[in-house]
């Protein structure tokens, strides 16, 4: 199991964030998901085996967020 941590740009309210949390839940491989307006930061605990810190990524820029870092 892997943790990353994404700073991301773009996010407007807590809706937002709670978008995001939704759709990295769905992602296969993804254990826990914690995104905070506040912060900026997604927080994600993940099965590389089964899916790639890119891949998250891509999830979260899909609907035009932007992850500025990952750590
Ligand atoms: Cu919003």
């Amino acid at each position: 199991m892997k943790n990353a941590v994404f700073r991301i740009e773009g996010l407007r309210c807590d809706g937002c964030a709670s978008a995001v949390k939704v759709l990295l839940d769905k992602e296969p491989g993804v254990k826990a998901v914690s995104v905070s307006f506040t912060s900026g930061e997604a927080r994600i605990l993940y099965d590389p085996i089964i899916v790639t810190e890119e891949r998250l990524a891509a999830t979260i820029e899909r609907p035009g967020y932007r992850v500025a870092t990952r750590q």
